[in-house]
């Protein structure tokens, strides 16, 4: 990777910023002010969701970035994700109008159907009660049709496995982009990474971090010993060394802060690398398949579960 190129060109041709700021869990109040600071530290790429609860917050932020001449709309990559509560091939064009509305935008640069697991409209929460029968073919039909209008510049999926991935393209006319998914040093995603590498799918990384944050992940990727090893022999953070081993690796890499100083730390990442000897270190850190039973969210459970089993 060269350090002076700082998109992925995607199967569409739209050329994707490597580095996004995540927004889930920047709480109202917070996330304008972060959007903000990114975008004037460098940052092209922000990556939203309906369920996040903050788009409108956004939006609002965006607009001004816009009328006071900061940065151009087309300079801009916005992504936003299909809730499961709008799997509903009548739903989906709803769901984005809302997105839309609320982030102030004629258009989104990337729509993802944001898990393959459905829940009952309307419903709240990741109970299992309220999860149904997902149809992705015909989701993704809806999907196709929001490129087709020009609404969403580019589609594709989140959370989807190699085999969930590998059956929509057998049906999809118009093929996806991008798989967001999990992916750090402690779940590299080596299997589903070859197979959107074969495919033309671009790999999108999030919680590129380990999610720190989120205590009932209980994730230590920061701390583990070859990243502090790293940081210490490259003088940067274990931050900065999981995210540029991601880039290094060819995702894109969506880490969210709402403190200035780290959304600035978080986009030193260009301009140096990490050399060869020492990258190769961390092929050796355990994977997410025996560390996992942590969580306790019950549809992450059920998807990571079968995400690890390539289901
Ligand atoms: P993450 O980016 O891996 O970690 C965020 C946490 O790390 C926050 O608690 C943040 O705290 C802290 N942090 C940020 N920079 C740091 C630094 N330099 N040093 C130490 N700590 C730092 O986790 P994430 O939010 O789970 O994932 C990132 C984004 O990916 C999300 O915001 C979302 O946009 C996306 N995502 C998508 C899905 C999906 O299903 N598609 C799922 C999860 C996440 P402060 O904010 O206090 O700085
Ligand atoms: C939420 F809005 C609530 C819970 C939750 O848990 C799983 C991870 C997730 C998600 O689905 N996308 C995220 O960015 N975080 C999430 C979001």
């Amino acid at each position: 990777m060269s350090d002076d190129i700082r998109f992925f060109e995607l199967n569409t041709g739209a050329k994707m910023p490597y580095v996004g700021l995540g927004t889930w869990q920047s709480d109202p109040g917070l996330v304008g002010e972060a959007v903000a600071i990114a975008i004037k530290v460098g940052y092209r790429h922000i990556d939203c969701a309906q369920v996040y609860g903050n788009e409108k917050e956004i939006g609002i932020v965006l607009k001004k970035m816009f009328e006071d001449g900061i940065v151009k709309r087309e300079d801009l990559w916005i992504t936003s994700k299909l809730w499961c509560t709008d799997h509903g091939p009548e739903d989906v064009p709803e769901a984005l109008n809302r997105t839309l509305r609320d982030l102030q935008l004629d258009y989104i640069d990337l729509y993802l159907i944001h898990w393959p697991v459905r829940m009952k409209k309307g419903s709240v929460g990741f109970k299992p009660e309220n999860l149904t029968q997902p149809d992705i073919p015909s989701t993704w039909r809806a999907m196709e049709a929001l490129c087709d209008s020009g609404k969403a510049r580019a589609i594709g999926v989140s959370n989807f496995s190699t085999k969930k991935l590998g059956d929509l393209l057998e049906i999809a006319r118009v093929p996806p982009a991008v798989d967001q998914v999990e992916c750090h040093p402690s779940w590299d995603q080596r299997k589903l990474r070859a197979f959107c590498k074969s495919r033309g799918v671009h790999l999108s990384g999030y919680s590129p971090l380990g999610s720190p944050g989120t205590t009932w992940l209980k994730s230590d990727v920061l701390k583990h010993p070859v990243l502090k090893t790293v940081a210490e022999k490259l003088g940067k953070s274990p931050a900065q060394v999981a995210l540029r081993w991601g880039l290094q690796m060819g995702q894109s890499v969506l880490p969210k802060s709402t403190h200035e100083s780290r959304i600035k730390e978080n986009f030193d990442v260009f301009g140096w690398s990490i050399p060869e000897d020492l990258f190769a270190k961390f092929s050796d850190i355990e994977q997410a398949s025996s560390s996992f039973p942590h969580c306790l969210c019950v549809c992450n459970k059920i998807h990571k579960s079968s995400m690890i089993k390539g289901q």
